[in-house]
């Protein structure tokens, strides 16, 4: 462990002491005992501007949008709004295989300085990752081979390859650095939507201990190895849980977590069906209560409706869905770029266009007061 980790865990645990003696609630912290200044800050300051609203969240929202890619200072939320979202999504998938874009064509050089901006402007950046099956053979993120976790875990034949994948991760998450050198706060979601049967990570590919093993290893590894003491840890399964046993099947620990969430996605072409919003409150007021119990933060960490067919969706059934749970954020998915001749059935957008069936709601949507975004959130000095 380095000198400067060693003194911050020291301080912390101090603090803790403290506190506790006090009488007052433990996690006011992060699980990280040795989670950098800025990151303890961020942590603290998200708990406070819950009780205000959540922070509304685009996915690469500053790289490209429906109509433009890498344009300097664009954004689809900021087109329709004329503001930014106040948590940005980006993804590490391409790093372990040594591409220089990640998986929806960021350049990673981009995506460091898009970061930063983000962290120098006072937003907030949330990472996941697509990450190549490691069993090879052109496997993506979306292989479901059995065993797969099992491979990778210490004992396991690709566990020196996953190391590296890590080793890469790590060495990108290392450069995301701000003005004075300090490591930028990440809110890291790894083995996202876990519940599901789409990745190699998912539910039906392994058991629930290798699981939670890998998790618990990925998280030492990145910060007892490599030293990154500036994540908040996401949890997340997708929507389909129905009872706090459920969603917590596959927790890996209090230690290892920051934030509860899970992601839920409007499917159905029926606008006039209540399931979507049903079941998001179903699901948050679960989360809701774990999440008091621990003292954690809780979060929808994806959301949305491709193109979103309902001129009333964002404050008749999303917002109904989320109703007055106190969530932190709230993270909408990505515009893809539409190529020229791109496919009918490649078309995907999540915010919509100016003059689109739902515009004229996203506004409302965007003027409501738990609503925050970058000009609100920017007030806040999250980091100090
Ligand atoms: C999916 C889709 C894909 C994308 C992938 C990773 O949900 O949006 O187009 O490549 O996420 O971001």
């Amino acid at each position: 462990m380095k000198k400067q980790s060693l003194l911050n865990s020291i301080i912390s645990l101090l603090i803790i002491l403290i506190f506790k003696n006090l009488g007052f609630a433990q996690n006011i912290f992060p699980s990280d005992k040795a989670a950098t200044k800025q990151t303890i800050h961020l942590y603290q300051n998200l708990k406070k501007l819950a009780t205000n609203g959540f922070m509304f969240g685009h996915q690469d929202d500053l790289a490209y949008g429906l109509h433009w890619q890498y344009k300097d200072d664009s954004s689809d939320v900021k087109i329709i709004t004329g503001d930014y979202p106040a948590l940005f999504g980006w993804d590490l998938a391409g790093l372990e295989s040594n591409e220089n874009k990640n998986i929806d064509g960021i350049p990673f050089e981009l995506e460091k300085k898009f970061t930063q901006w983000v962290y120098e402007h006072g937003g907030v950046n949330t990472y996941t990752w697509h990450c190549l099956s490691p069993l090879g053979d052109g496997k993506t993120a979306w292989d479901t081979t059995h065993g797969t976790i099992k491979s990778i875990l210490p004992g396991g034949v690709n566990h020196r390859l996953y190391n590296q994948w890590l080793d890469k991760a790590a060495d990108f998450l290392e450069k995301l650095r701000g003005p004075n050198g300090e490591l930028i706060p990440i809110l890291f979601r790894p083995f996202h939507e876990f519940t599901g049967n789409w990745f190699w990570w998912c539910q039906n590919t392994c058991t629930a201990s290798d699981f939670i093993k890998l998790w618990r290893y990925e998280i030492h590894y990145l910060r007892d190895i490599k030293h990154l003491h500036n994540l908040l840890i996401v949890y997340n399964p997708s929507d389909n849980f129905s009872s706090a046993q459920d969603f917590m099947a596959r927790y890996p620990g209090d230690d290892v977590v920051d934030i509860l969430s899970f992601d839920s996605y409007q499917k159905n072409i029926n606008p006039t069906s209540d399931s979507f919003e049903n079941n998001l409150n179903n699901c948050l007021s679960i989360i809701e209560k774990i999440a008091r119990q621990k003292d954690k933060l809780f979060a929808i960490a994806e959301a949305g409706y491709n193109r979103i067919p309902d001129a009333s969706w964002w404050t008749e059934k999303l917002m109904k869905g989320i109703g007055k749970y106190r969530i932190s954020y709230l993270l909408i998915w990505r515009n893809a770029y539409a190529y020229p001749n791109v496919k009918e059935k490649d078309i995907q957008y999540y915010i919509p266009p100016k003059g689109d069936v739902s515009a004229k709601d996203f506004i409302k949507f965007y003027d409501l007061k738990n609503t925050l975004f970058l000009k609100d959130v920017a007030k806040e000095k999250l980091y100090k």
